[in-house]
């Protein structure tokens, strides 16, 4: 049974598993990691097959314990894992029978990996999950995608493709789905120049095998076929981007296979920040980690997830089986999740504020607030207001002088019938105005795009225009931004051509290849409180494009328009 024809319940119900977790191991784990230069080596170095197949000889991973990864995962708060059965080198990290190019038959390890921590995943209650490079395989003869071949040993014009695709590739997946238990997903990967039909092939036979098995969206064709999209690499989407549910695949450090260079290691902090903003925009994260030739996980990473799983330990109940804060921006000092009644403020420590924090657009009554490191105890004072003329609803939490946890604390809040917010954008204390360019109304005229927000000031002053921008590592900022910007408000014209201004080292929300970018575009004085129109021309206001990719790429991503008080 194909997607098209199952109910959005059905979806619903074998999302749910997924959608509560929140949290799950990525592991980038083959033939590469000998190499210590990460999982595309083979590639990059046009390494011959024959070669290959002698470092495949090579591969003896005698310190892999399955049941230690497992309990790494555990440790760390993850609800699943999710690990590379075949990459694009096209070597099957199991015992597969379709292709004697795997761990068993093609390496001395004789072992096969995924059957022990398939049987460490049932022991503990994790959910086993496989990534499989469907399209791309540099081993194969036959393996065709519409850009990444190895044309080192083969000729493009020589490749059949049907002969990898129905053996390797749909024996392959045959295998993983019949001889591993219950599998919660398959996790594919780089699908350019995949039909539709084979895609939908391919969702068929998955449905057929194991109809609970979750499919993200690089399978192809996504939003035809797939239950969840996978952002690009590191990804995090702007509030509104996403209307299906979806999900971040992130590094620790830079590089997804072993990297003996890479010691690009994100922060505790960052990575907590990291869960709790991607959590509050509704996503999960896929948290990467890249073991050696040994079979083990490197320390760093491992030091990094027990400092998350900790914290996850004292707080996990602000995170697993949340919902998406009802804010449609991202908010300066931390993140809002919901649960119920529940409403959590995840504030980042280093926003921790002297004496209250300021949360306005609450419509409901907060019954009670505490510290959740507190439990119940705690008590904290709240004062709730609307001020009519302005239609404005503010509510100051007053906080104890020094935050409870390492890296983010979490305010709990008890809310009469669950949080009511107003949902325009609206100036929040602390807080710029911040107009993300996917929740505006797009016109596109020749060349030239048209954004258009509407926001809400509640205290007049004069505001600094700046727009914000992800720009990829290597993009060329004055091709993209080789015109003026325009941006009216409140009467007022700001008009520039934007200059890279401010580069964000700690973004919350962009990661390695991007890098965040704020130009400033002018000022505007804003006299009265009151609500506004803002307008953005500009190339780069692009509607969000069908194919999930182009958006993900793209060299220099307009992101937001906002307003910061001066
Ligand atoms: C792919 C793989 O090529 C890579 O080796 C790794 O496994 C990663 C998780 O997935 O890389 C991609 C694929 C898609 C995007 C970016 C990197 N994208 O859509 O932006």
């Amino acid at each position: 049974m194909t997607d098209s024809l199952e109910t959005a319940l059905e979806r619903k119900n074998r999302m749910q598993w997924w959608k509560e977790a929140k949290f799950g191991m990525f592991i980038h784990w083959g033939v590469y990691s000998l190499l210590g230069q990460g999982e595309w080596v083979m590639y990059f170095s046009k390494i011959p097959v024959k070669e290959y197949e002698k470092l495949a000889a090579e591969f003896n991973p005698e310190q892999f314990d399955a049941k230690a990864w497992v309990a790494c995962a555990k440790r760390a708060g993850m609800k699943y894992i999710v690990i590379t059965a075949k990459h694009h080198d096209g070597f099957a990290m199991y015992h597969s029978r379709t292709d004697p190019f795997n761990i068993v038959d093609a390496s001395p390890f004789g072992r096969d990996p995924l059957k022990e921590l398939s049987e460490a995943c049932r022991v503990e209650g994790i959910r086993l999950c496989f990534y499989y490079s469907h399209v791309i395989d540099w081993h194969d003869p036959h393996a065709i995608h519409d850009t990444y071949n190895n044309l080192w040993d083969y000729e493009l014009e020589k490749k059949a493709f049907f002969s990898y695709w129905n053996h390797k590739a749909k024996g392959q997946i045959r295998e993983l789905l019949t001889e591993y238990g219950p599998i919660g997903l398959l996790w594919f990967d780089t699908s350019g120049g995949l039909s539709k039909k084979e895609s939908e092939a391919i969702v068929s036979m998955i449905r057929e095998l194991q109809p609970e098995c979750l499919i993200n969206s690089r399978v192809s064709h996504w939003p035809d076929f797939g239950d969840y999209q996978s952002k690009g690499d590191n990804e995090i989407p702007m509030h509104g981007e996403e209307t299906r549910e979806w999900e971040t695949p992130m590094t620790l450090n830079q590089s997804w296979g072993y990297s003996t260079k890479d010691q690009v290691w994100k922060s505790a902090d960052a990575l907590i920040r990291k869960l709790v903003h991607i959590v509050s925009k509704g996503g999960n994260l896929l948290l990467n980690v890249g073991p050696t030739e040994t079979g083990v996980i490197p320390a760093k990473s491992v030091e990094r997830l027990e400092e998350v799983g900790a914290w996850l330990e004292r707080n996990g109940g602000a995170v697993y089986g949340t919902s998406a804060s009802p804010f449609p921006y991202e908010l300066e000092w931390g993140a809002v999740t919901v649960k119920g009644e529940m409403v959590y403020l995840h504030v980042f420590n280093h926003y921790w504020p002297a004496e209250e924090l300021v949360l306005n657009g609450v419509k409901n009554k907060v019954k009670k607030a505490y510290l959740l490191a507190d439990g119940n105890a705690s008590g904290l004072p709240v004062e709730q207001s609307y001020h009519l003329e302005t239609d404005h609803y503010a509510m100051r939490i007053r906080l104890p002088e020094l935050p409870p946890e390492d890296y983010v604390s979490v305010v709990a809040l008890e809310v009469e019938g669950g949080l009511e917010v107003d949902r325009g954008f609206i100036q929040q204390a602390q807080d710029a105005i911040k107009l993300d360019l996917v929740l505006s109304e797009i016109t596109t005229g020749s060349g030239m795009n048209e954004a258009r927000w509407t926001f809400k000031a509640a205290s007049p002053g004069v505001f600094e225009v700046v727009l914000v921008n992800f720009k990829k590592s290597g993009a060329v900022w004055e091709k993209e931004y080789d015109h003026e910007v325009t941006v009216r408000a409140a009467g007022q014209t700001a008009a520039c051509v934007p200059k890279e201004d401010v580069v964000v080292s700690d973004s919350i929300s962009c990661q390695h290849p991007y890098t965040e970018v704020h130009s400033s575009i002018g000022r505007i004085v804003i006299e009265q409180p009151g609500t506004y129109a803002l307008t953005l021309s500009t190339k780069l206001a692009k509607p969000k494009p069908n194919g999930p990719e182009i958006w993900q790429a793209a060299s220099v991503k307009l992101r937001s328009v906002r307003l910061v008080q001066v």
